[in-house]
């Protein structure tokens, strides 16, 4: 365990933990609308993929902010896009579910299932197309492997030989439904085994998930070539906010936190010596003075005027149909 990585790790994976805890604080009091996901529990997958990806295009789904967080966008741009401001990341027209930030080669928050797998598809191929070499992340839940557009992709990236990375983030849930009742298999990596290189590892470790997509990373930049990891995690709010998550038992839910991916971390470094009670309480408080401004931020910034409003749309002749 490498200790400016564990320091990393524990930052972000904090960050993103407080960071969601405040957000669900703020759509219970009316200051955030529309659909809010929570990826609480999942903080290792996001963090330890984002930072063992390094460099290049990510592309996500809906519950995107601690890939965001990690990805280096301010925490009140983020909180901001949250709260509908001019000043988040897409102008407070995205919301929640689509934090975009080209400048940090970050593609979405994307809300449709599984959309974002051949987009990403796309990009690494049209990447290739031009000479370069930078390999793609994308990640998707569980729930997009049943989906068409998934095995498409994954061939398409196999018969041209496209450097992405598929990030499976098996949570076993889509919405309330068990992964088990909905596909044929519950280990996803063999979805994608007769591809490519598919692996799957313990998405409540943060190092587990870093070691393999920094190893990805490097296969599909080396081989031009794509490669697929399941991450086995949990997320212990309901899907979303309009969701009450009754079909998961309080047991279920207990064992899954016992495995908490901070927690484990915090135990694992302090045992080792590579973190310090100073240092977490030091990055505790830093990281709730982040979050405080954040919502300051957020709440103080003005909403986007009306004639934003058919700006950074497809339709030029929007104008037009409207008046
Ligand atoms: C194409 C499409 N179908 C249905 C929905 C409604 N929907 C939103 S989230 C979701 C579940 C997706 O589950 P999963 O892929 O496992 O991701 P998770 O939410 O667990 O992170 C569904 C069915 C949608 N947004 N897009």
């Amino acid at each position: 365990m490498i200790k400016s990585y564990a320091e990393q790790f524990y930052y972000l994976m904090k960050l993103g933990r407080e960071f969601e805890i405040r957000a669900k604080e703020e759509y219970m009091k009316g200051n955030i609308g529309g659909f809010l996901h929570l990826a609480i529990g999942e903080e290792a997958v996001h963090v330890g993929a984002t930072v063992g990806f390094g460099k290049g295009d990510i592309f996500v789904h809906y519950r995107d902010h601690i890939y965001a967080l990690a990805r280096g966008i301010p925490a009140k741009e983020v909180m901001a896009e949250l709260f509908g401001k001019v000043t988040g990341v897409s102008k407070g027209k995205g919301g929640s579910m689509h934090l975009y930030h080209p400048k940090y080669n970050f593609y979405g928050g994307i809300a449709i299932v599984g959309a974002q797998i051949p987009h990403a598809v796309g990009a690494a191929y049209a990447r290739k197309l031009l000479g370069h070499t930078e390999g793609v992340l994308v990640a998707f839940g569980d729930g997009a492997t049943n989906a068409g557009n998934f095995y498409e992709s994954l061939n398409l990236a196999a018969v041209y030989k496209v450097p992405v990375i598929f990030l499976c983030e098996n949570n076993y849930y889509a919405i309330g439904t068990r992964i088990d009742r909905v596909s044929a298999f519950s280990d996803l990596y063999l979805k994608a085994k007769d591809y490519m290189p598919a692996i799957s590892v313990d998405g409540m470790d943060v190092f587990e998930v870093f070691n393999a997509v920094s190893k990805a990373k490097e296969y599909v930049e080396t081989e031009s070539k794509p490669y697929f990891i399941e991450a086995k995690t949990y997320r212990y709010e309901p899907h979303s906010m309009s969701d009450g998550g009754d079909y998961r038992s309080p047991r279920e839910l207990k064992i899954a936190k016992e495995r908490d991916p901070i927690e484990r971390l915090k135990e694992k470094g302090l045992e080792k010596g590579v973190l310090t009670p100073e240092f977490i309480k030091t990055i505790d408080e830093k990281v709730e003075k982040e979050i405080e401004e954040a919502v300051e931020f957020a709440l103080n910034s003005p909403e986007p005027s009306e004639d934003e409003l058919y700006k950074d749309i497809y339709c030029e002749v929007c104008e037009d149909v409207v008046s």
